[in-house]
Protein backbone atom coordinates (compact mmCIF):
# COMPACT_ATOMS: atom_id res chain seq x y z
CA UNK A 1 0.00 0.00 0.00
CA UNK A 2 2.65 2.26 1.02
CA UNK A 3 5.13 1.37 -1.31
CA UNK A 4 2.62 2.08 -4.47
CA UNK A 5 1.81 5.37 -2.96
CA UNK A 6 5.33 6.19 -2.82
CA UNK A 7 5.83 4.94 -6.34
CA UNK A 8 2.51 6.90 -7.50
CA UNK A 9 4.04 10.09 -5.60
CA UNK A 10 7.57 9.46 -7.31
CA UNK A 11 6.16 8.95 -10.20
CA UNK A 12 3.95 12.17 -10.12
CA UNK A 13 7.37 14.51 -9.17
CA UNK A 14 9.13 13.18 -11.98
CA UNK A 15 6.27 14.13 -14.51
CA UNK A 16 6.02 17.47 -12.82
CA UNK A 17 9.73 18.23 -13.24
CA UNK A 18 9.18 17.21 -16.76
CA UNK A 19 7.22 19.33 -18.35
CA UNK A 20 7.66 22.97 -19.35
CA UNK A 21 7.04 25.79 -16.94
CA UNK A 22 3.10 26.30 -18.22
CA UNK A 23 2.26 23.28 -16.47
CA UNK A 24 3.44 24.06 -12.92
CA UNK A 25 -0.46 25.62 -13.26
CA UNK A 26 -3.30 23.35 -12.47
CA UNK A 27 -5.99 25.65 -13.73
CA UNK A 28 -5.25 29.33 -15.65
CA UNK A 29 -6.74 30.83 -12.10
CA UNK A 30 -3.69 29.72 -10.60
CA UNK A 31 -1.25 31.10 -13.12
CA UNK A 32 -2.99 34.51 -12.66
CA UNK A 33 -2.75 34.32 -8.95
CA UNK A 34 0.68 33.18 -9.23
CA UNK A 35 2.06 36.46 -11.53
CA UNK A 36 -0.75 38.96 -9.56
CA UNK A 37 1.27 37.83 -6.34
CA UNK A 38 4.76 38.46 -7.35
CA UNK A 39 3.66 41.61 -8.69
CA UNK A 40 2.21 42.42 -5.09
CA UNK A 41 5.46 41.53 -3.36
CA UNK A 42 7.48 43.51 -5.95
CA UNK A 43 4.95 46.27 -5.59
CA UNK A 44 5.34 46.30 -2.02
CA UNK A 45 8.65 46.40 -1.85
CA UNK A 46 8.92 49.39 -4.17
CA UNK A 47 7.03 50.80 -2.27
CA UNK A 48 8.95 51.00 0.89
CA UNK A 49 11.61 52.55 -1.29
CA UNK A 50 9.50 55.07 -2.37
CA UNK A 51 8.04 55.93 0.82
CA UNK A 52 11.94 57.61 1.67
CA UNK A 53 12.37 58.82 -2.34
CA UNK A 54 9.22 60.91 -1.68
CA UNK A 55 10.71 61.89 2.68
CA UNK A 56 7.09 60.02 4.05
CA UNK A 57 9.71 57.83 5.89
CA UNK A 58 13.12 58.73 7.33
CA UNK A 59 16.17 57.24 4.78
CA UNK A 60 17.39 54.08 5.75
CA UNK A 61 20.17 52.86 3.36
CA UNK A 62 20.58 49.72 4.18
CA UNK A 63 16.62 48.70 4.43
CA UNK A 64 16.54 50.84 0.71
CA UNK A 65 18.96 48.18 -0.39
CA UNK A 66 17.31 45.56 1.17
CA UNK A 67 14.19 46.35 -0.73
CA UNK A 68 15.73 46.95 -4.07
CA UNK A 69 17.14 43.33 -3.89
CA UNK A 70 14.16 41.60 -3.18
CA UNK A 71 12.45 43.74 -5.97
CA UNK A 72 15.42 42.70 -8.36
CA UNK A 73 14.66 39.00 -7.26
CA UNK A 74 10.98 39.49 -8.02
CA UNK A 75 11.41 40.94 -10.91
CA UNK A 76 12.27 37.46 -12.57
CA UNK A 77 9.51 35.44 -11.09
CA UNK A 78 6.38 36.34 -12.99
CA UNK A 79 6.73 36.05 -16.69
CA UNK A 80 6.10 32.35 -16.59
CA UNK A 81 2.78 32.90 -15.09
CA UNK A 82 1.48 34.83 -17.98
CA UNK A 83 0.44 31.77 -19.66
CA UNK A 84 -1.50 31.86 -23.00
CA UNK A 85 -5.39 31.70 -22.58
CA UNK A 86 -5.03 33.49 -18.95
CA UNK A 87 -6.57 36.73 -20.39
CA UNK A 88 -10.37 38.21 -19.88
CA UNK A 89 -13.15 38.17 -17.92
CA UNK A 90 -12.35 37.01 -14.18
CA UNK A 91 -8.72 36.51 -15.23
CA UNK A 92 -6.90 40.25 -13.85
CA UNK A 93 -6.10 43.16 -15.96
CA UNK A 94 -3.62 41.34 -18.52
CA UNK A 95 -4.14 42.15 -22.24
CA UNK A 96 -4.74 39.89 -25.04
CA UNK A 97 -1.55 41.97 -26.22
CA UNK A 98 0.68 39.91 -24.36
CA UNK A 99 0.17 36.92 -26.59
CA UNK A 100 0.10 39.08 -29.91
CA UNK A 101 2.91 41.10 -29.24
CA UNK A 102 5.19 38.44 -26.39
CA UNK A 103 8.56 40.16 -28.02
CA UNK A 104 7.68 43.22 -27.40
CA UNK A 105 6.30 42.16 -23.61
CA UNK A 106 9.16 40.18 -23.73
CA UNK A 107 11.15 43.76 -24.22
CA UNK A 108 9.30 45.69 -21.57
CA UNK A 109 10.07 43.10 -19.05
CA UNK A 110 14.06 43.01 -19.67
CA UNK A 111 13.84 46.91 -19.44
CA UNK A 112 12.15 46.43 -16.47
CA UNK A 113 14.57 44.27 -14.84
CA UNK A 114 17.58 46.40 -16.12
CA UNK A 115 16.36 49.50 -14.52
CA UNK A 116 15.68 47.46 -11.05
CA UNK A 117 19.05 46.11 -11.12
CA UNK A 118 20.43 50.34 -11.91
CA UNK A 119 18.35 50.78 -9.11
CA UNK A 120 20.10 47.83 -6.33
CA UNK A 121 23.40 49.88 -7.48
CA UNK A 122 22.12 52.60 -6.68
CA UNK A 123 20.98 51.85 -3.61
CA UNK A 124 24.53 50.48 -2.34
CA UNK A 125 25.83 54.40 -2.94
CA UNK A 126 23.94 54.84 -0.12
CA UNK A 127 22.86 58.45 -1.46
CA UNK A 128 19.09 59.57 -1.46
CA UNK A 129 19.15 61.17 -4.31
CA UNK A 130 21.08 58.51 -6.87
CA UNK A 131 18.03 56.11 -5.37
CA UNK A 132 15.28 58.70 -6.13
CA UNK A 133 16.97 59.04 -10.02
CA UNK A 134 16.73 55.33 -10.44
CA UNK A 135 13.74 54.66 -8.28
CA UNK A 136 11.89 56.94 -11.01
CA UNK A 137 13.03 55.16 -14.00
CA UNK A 138 11.87 51.93 -12.23
CA UNK A 139 9.06 53.14 -11.89
CA UNK A 140 8.62 54.72 -16.03
CA UNK A 141 9.71 51.54 -16.92
CA UNK A 142 6.72 49.89 -14.58
CA UNK A 143 4.42 52.29 -16.00
CA UNK A 144 5.70 51.61 -20.19
CA UNK A 145 4.99 47.95 -20.03
CA UNK A 146 1.12 48.49 -17.82
CA UNK A 147 0.60 51.30 -20.18
CA UNK A 148 1.04 48.36 -23.34
CA UNK A 149 -0.29 45.48 -21.81
CA UNK A 150 -2.47 45.69 -18.91
CA UNK A 151 -6.23 46.48 -19.56
CA UNK A 152 -7.69 49.45 -17.41
C1 LIG B 1 4.45 51.15 -8.24
C2 LIG B 1 3.46 50.25 -8.63
C3 LIG B 1 3.38 50.27 -9.97
C4 LIG B 1 4.37 51.19 -10.51
C5 LIG B 1 3.73 52.24 -11.37
C6 LIG B 1 4.73 53.25 -11.79
O1 LIG B 1 4.81 51.37 -7.11
O2 LIG B 1 2.72 49.50 -7.85
O3 LIG B 1 2.56 49.58 -10.70
O4 LIG B 1 5.00 51.75 -9.36
O5 LIG B 1 2.72 52.88 -10.67
O6 LIG B 1 4.11 54.24 -12.56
Amino acid sequence: MYRSLLATAVAAAGLAASLPATAQFQKPEDAVKYRESVMTVMANRFGRIGAMTQGRVPYDAALATQNAELVATMSHLPWDGFVEGTAGTGKGRASTKIWSDRAKFDDDAKKMQDEVAKLVVASRTNNLDNVKAAFGNVGQACKACHDNFRNP
